[in-house]
């Protein structure tokens, strides 16, 4: 499969990797957007937020605890973070493959541009 984040997960393209699990794999963006900005993908592909089905459904919510894991290991989730998931091109999304950002660091407006 022709996919960018699943060449990232099977170590065929470098990332910097700043978590791993049997589930879920999180890198420092390429393209920072934050002191912190941080993807955090399942192992398993999945296109868009539309293709989720039920049974993918504690892997999202890995995503989400992870992020949380995330904040807190590098001191800013006290402080406040945001997490985000774009969908589809109208939705911001780039890579299909399903990923939440992690940005931390800096203050951040609403609503979302
Ligand atoms: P989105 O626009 O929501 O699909 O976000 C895709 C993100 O992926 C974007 O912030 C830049 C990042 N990205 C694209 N290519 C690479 C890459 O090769 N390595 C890493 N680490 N990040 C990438």
């Amino acid at each position: 499969m022709d996919c960018l984040f699943c060449k990232i997960i099977n170590r065929e393209i470098p990332a910097d990797i700043v978590f791993e699990d049997d589930d879920v794999i999180a890198f420092n963006d390429i393209s920072p957007t934050a002191p912190t900005h941080q993807l955090i993908i399942p192992k398993k592909h999945i296109a868009t937020l539309n293709d989720i089905d039920e049974a993918d459904l504690a892997i999202i919510g890995r995503l989400q605890f992870t992020a949380a894991h995330l904040a807190k290991q590098q001191g800013f989730a006290e402080d406040g973070y945001r997490v985000v998931m774009n969908c589809n091109e109208r939705g911001g999304q780039t890579v299909y493959h399903i990923h939440m950002h992690l940005l931390g660091g800096r203050q951040f407006t609403w609503p979302a541009g």
